[in-house]
């Protein structure tokens, strides 16, 4: 009679698992499905990078041209000291590319470094210091 018990308990556990299973594919899955099919934004990163720094004059350098997916490192020089946040027009709501964005203020001595994927000129600015801007040209 226990033993009844047992082999039910044990089916019913495998039947919770191959559940959890089949719904963890079926989320990894939908997830592959909803990835951006825009190939400008699939673009293999270059593995090239440049470096932005933010100062107390603005932006250096102001005017970057670059090739897509090269990777842009945005920092803050130390003189500058407050917290930075580099993106893309149009403040406040970043629309024009809104990926370009990092989401949250970085630390004065931290780094933020974006994959430019979308050929354009994208005009960008601190969102914190909205008057510091600067322009990367993305070939
Ligand atoms: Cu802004």
């Amino acid at each position: 009679m226990l033993m009844k018990y047992f082999v039910g308990f044990l089916v019913i556990v495998a039947l919770i698992l191959a559940g959890l299973f089949i719904s963890s594919r079926n989320v990894s899955q939908s997830a592959e499905t909803d990835e951006p099919k825009d190939e400008s934004t699939s673009v293999p990163a270059t593995g090239i990078e440049h470096i932005v720094v933010l100062t107390e004059r603005g932006y250096e350098p102001t005017e970057i041209t670059i090739k897509q997916g090269d990777r842009i490192v945005f920092s803050a020089s130390s003189d500058y000291g407050r917290l930075h946040w580099p993106a893309s027009n149009l403040h406040p709501t970043h629309s024009l590319y809104s990926e370009f964005d990092p989401l949250a203020p970085i630390e004065p001595e931290a780094t933020w470094g974006f994959v430019f994927g979308k050929v354009g000129e994208w005009r960008f600015h601190d969102h914190l210091a909205p008057y510091h801007t600067g322009t990367i040209t993305v070939q």
